[in-house]
């Protein structure tokens, strides 16, 4: 058979809905759908039935206002924010904002087509248009002149040209003419994005393997905006548990028992903030699921204890595939149960992977999820809370599930062609709702590999395995940038490198980059050097101490942030394209790396092989983090970038609440918060969140939630009454005045005396016998303004003159 493409034809009926229109055009069904003023879904489908993804949108339709007409030439959609026009002969779409500037178009040509099963929807290309997410891909920050695949492959070494890696999120943000849109394709075949590649600007387009034509469509007056509808679509993010906002140690894998405590008590003793410890595949019995070996870790519970008691979670792998061995109990009630995937005839399917001989838990389907959360009870019996689901793309030796294997899909019954890029997302639903199911009112953490859009809903998800080397620790933060972009706003990489040896000087700069991301922890693989921060000699020691110590310095901040993805949708690292998206400088260089964590801290990676980097600064006045030294946006500048010195900055109207350093999240700080305010002209404001951090009570009201608002022209700065019935944590709070000139301060109408004091951010590392051949910096900040006052529940107000 000879397959040509099919464009679509004209209109041929149609009739109003309640949001919309529906249709056909020749044999093809259509839908548009008004789901907010922001976001309109477009349904094409040659079935019967449309075809539904019932995992990834959680947003029904919410009736926004909608004004539909029509005339001989077109179909008219519009709410106040987006307007679908629909010309009839042949049947092309177009979209156009509230100004009637245009944001995104079908092709003249060829819109909507069809080759064989494949289904394409070709765009035109701006001139200048920009390709912003596409979540876990590599590659520039901006994708235009780029393809990209989405079918979860576990990508052992990847590099920036690996496609696909592990996690599929066929939605991207394209920029017009400097107007943000967002295209959420809803199909979990096989899927592929050309943003210009190959064609010489002809198109861009998104096709799919099979399924419909199924897009969301959203309209946002900024890429920030867009972000935070998509979210709406598809969820944000669970309140954490704070353990897992700390550091955290892995490695493949820590056994017997007495390594487990040998690493506990060494960060401990060294005085190295830690939070996390996992146990990898070597702690269970063959490999099996829901089983300890028990002559490597003779008495788990005890194990877990003894590390809550020094301030530890324990977080354990678990991988989909379940051994097929009689009298192992999770495969004998897996069997009884019928929860593993099957072949068209009724087999089971089987593949070898890490167990042996194994079948595969259907989370796809309610009762294999079900059967999945009961049997997590082994788990959470001992103590743990935390869980990581690797191999879920699914991955097994081989790495080549035939097609026909069939999965449930909430009942479709369809192939692995159509269920491949859900699965992993669905068993770290499963993991997660059945670590809630048993562990009552406490927040549980899951870690995922493979996943898609709406797994933020579940999990954090970290980049798989990655090489030491400094291009690969740049490529992490673009893929956790990206992510973010792309819904899923907590994400990590393997610091270090899961793969290859780390030179002391990049395992310090990649943990320095990283103590600033949404997931914090080092990894590295079996038979490779050890990969602690005390495995690198005393300097890098030194230099991960402080940089810990940091981290745990900005929880209150870096809390604070997680609060407002799980509200919003915006993500905790922010590529510079979220708030700079129309300053062209971002694309190029350095700058496409760097990342803000929240509003205000500006992290700009580099290598660690230069002592000098070229960074830029987006527009605004920029302070060092660490030395308080000014700097101009716009424009580009040499810094010094050696060992211990990360760039980072805080931007003018910074508004950043601190604490002192704890060697856990469990642990209590002293009281006071060390609110870092930054001088700025704008107004400025951060939200201040605090709740217990362990379990569900903040949604019935025990959160404590303030605004701290900053006013330049009125010189003013509110720290806002708290929301909520939980009672502040802190006791007192201690301004620091950065850049401020002013010399009569007062708080709440009162006269104000203002300290001064010398701070470091960050300690100076110290001398070490023979010396690098270099000079080694002091981040002293001298004589920083300072006031203090008392915090309640009650707003307070400083001004100055
Ligand atoms: O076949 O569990 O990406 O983090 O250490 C390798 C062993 C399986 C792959 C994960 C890696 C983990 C490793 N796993």
């Amino acid at each position: 058979m000879n397959i040509r493409n099919e464009s679509l034809g004209s209109l041929s009926s149609h009739q109003q809905t309640t949001n919309g229109f529906a249709g056909l055009a020749n044999n093809v069904k259509f839908q548009f759908t008004a789901y907010t003023e922001n976001i309109i879904r477009v349904q094409f489908s040659k079935d019967d039935q449309f075809d539904e993804n019932p995992f990834s949108v959680t947003l029904k339709p919410q009736q926004p206002a909608v004004k539909l007409e029509e005339n001989e030439q077109e179909l008219l959609l519009t709410t106040s924010a987006v307007k679908l026009v629909v010309q009839k002969h042949p049947m092309r779409l177009k979209f156009i904002d509230s100004n009637n500037e245009l944001l995104n178009e079908d092709d003249a040509a060829f819109g909507v087509s069809w080759l064989g099963h494949k289904v394409t929807n070709y765009k035109t290309l701006g001139t200048d248009e920009i390709f912003l997410g596409l979540g876990e891909k590599g590659g520039g920050l901006n994708r235009r002149g780029s393809s990209f695949d989405n079918w979860n492959s576990d990508a052992f070494g990847f590099g920036n040209d690996t496609d696909p890696l592990y996690v599929s999120t066929p939605f991207y943000i394209g920029v017009r003419e400097g107007r943000p849109y967002g295209i959420f394709f809803d199909n979990t075949h096989k899927t592929h994005f050309n943003f210009g590649a190959s064609n010489n600007d002809r198109f861009s387009s998104f096709s799919a393997d099979a399924g419909d034509m199924n897009y969301y469509f959203i309209q946002g007056d900024t890429v920030a905006e867009v972000i935070q509808h998509y979210a709406k679509l598809t969820g944000t993010i669970q309140m954490p548990p704070k353990w897992s906002l700390g550091y955290q140690q892995c490695r493949f894998s820590y056994y017997p028992e007495h390594e487990i405590h040998n690493v506990a008590r060494t960060f401990r003793d060294k005085k190295i903030p830690a939070d996390v410890i996992y146990l990898d595949i070597h702690y269970m019995k063959d490999y099996m699921a829901f089983t300890f070996d028990d002559e490597r870790f003779p008495d788990p519970k005890a194990l877990i204890t003894k590390l809550e008691e020094q301030g530890y979670k324990v977080v354990i792998i678990l991988d989909p595939g379940i051994a097929t061995k009689q009298g192992y109990s999770t495969y004998d009630s897996g069997v009884e149960q019928d929860i593993f995937v099957k072949y068209p005839d009724g087999t089971k399917y089987e593949a070898s992977v890490w167990p042996g001989n194994s079948h595969f838990t259907d989370f796809t389907s309610k009762k294999g999820r079900d059967w999945w959360a009961d049997e997590l009870k082994f788990y959470t019996d001992l103590g743990l809370e935390g869980f990581w689901n690797d191999m879920n793309e699914p991955a097994c030796w081989g790495q080549d599930v035939p097609d026909l294997v069939e999965f449930d899909y909430e009942g479709q019954q369809v192939s692995h062609l159509k269920a491949r890029n859900v699965y992993g997302f669905q068993m770290v639903r499963a993991t997660y709702e059945g670590a809630r199911k048993q562990i009552g009112n406490k927040r549980p953490f899951a870690l995922t590999r493979a996943g898609f859009c709406g797994v933020q809903r579940y999990s954090a998800v970290w980049t798989g395995d990655n090489v030491a080397g400094d291009d690969h620790m740049l490529l992490g933060v673009r893929l956790v940038n990206s992510l973010g972009m792309t819904g899923i706003p907590v994400g990590g990489y393997d610091v270090g490198g899961f793969v290859g040896e780390c030179s002391p000087q990049l395992f310090s700069r990649w943990l320095a980059v990283a103590a600033f991301a949404p997931f914090f922890r080092v990894h590295s693989m079996v038979n490779s050097r050890d990969s602690e921060p005390w495995a690198y000699g005393e300097e890098v020691e030194e230099i991960s101490r402080n940089y810990i110590n940091l981290r745990y310095k900005l929880m209150p901040y870096l809390y604070s942030t997680f609060y407002t993805a799980h509200k919003t949708g915006l993500p905790i690292n922010r590529s510079l394209a979220v708030a700079y998206y129309n300053d062209r400088n971002i694309y190029g260089g350095n700058a496409q790396n760097a990342f803000t964590l929240g509003d205000w801290l500006l992290v700009c990676p580099t290598v660690s092989t230069q002592e000098y980097a070229e960074i830029y600064l987006p527009k605004g006045k920029w302070y060092n983090f660490f030395t308080d030294e000014v700097f101009e946006g716009g424009k580009h500048h040499i810094v010094h970038t050696s060992m211990e010195d990360l760039p980072v900055f805080a931007k003018a109207g910074a508004i950043v609440p601190m604490q002192n350093v704890t060697q856990n999240t469990q642990q209590a700080h002293d009281g006071e918060l060390k609110l870092h305010v930054y001088a700025g002209e704008e107004n400025t404001e951060q939200v201040f969140y605090e709740d217990d951090g362990s379990t569900f009570d903040f949604e019935k009201g025990q959160f404590n939630e303030r605004l701290i608002q900053q006013n330049g022209a009125e010189k003013t700065l509110t720290i806002g009454a708290s929301q909520g019935e939980f009672n502040t944590t802190f006791r007192s709070v201690k301004i620091y005045l950065h850049g401020f000139n002013a010399t009569e301060f007062s708080i709440n109408g009162a006269s104000a005396d203002i300290q001064r004091e010398n701070i470091r951010l960050i300690d100076p590392i110290t001398e070490f016998d023979p010396l690098p051949q270099r000079a080694k910096k002091d981040y002293l900040i001298h004589s920083i303004a300072t006031l203090s006052t008392e915090l309640t529940n009650s707003e307070i107000k400083i001004t100055w003159k």
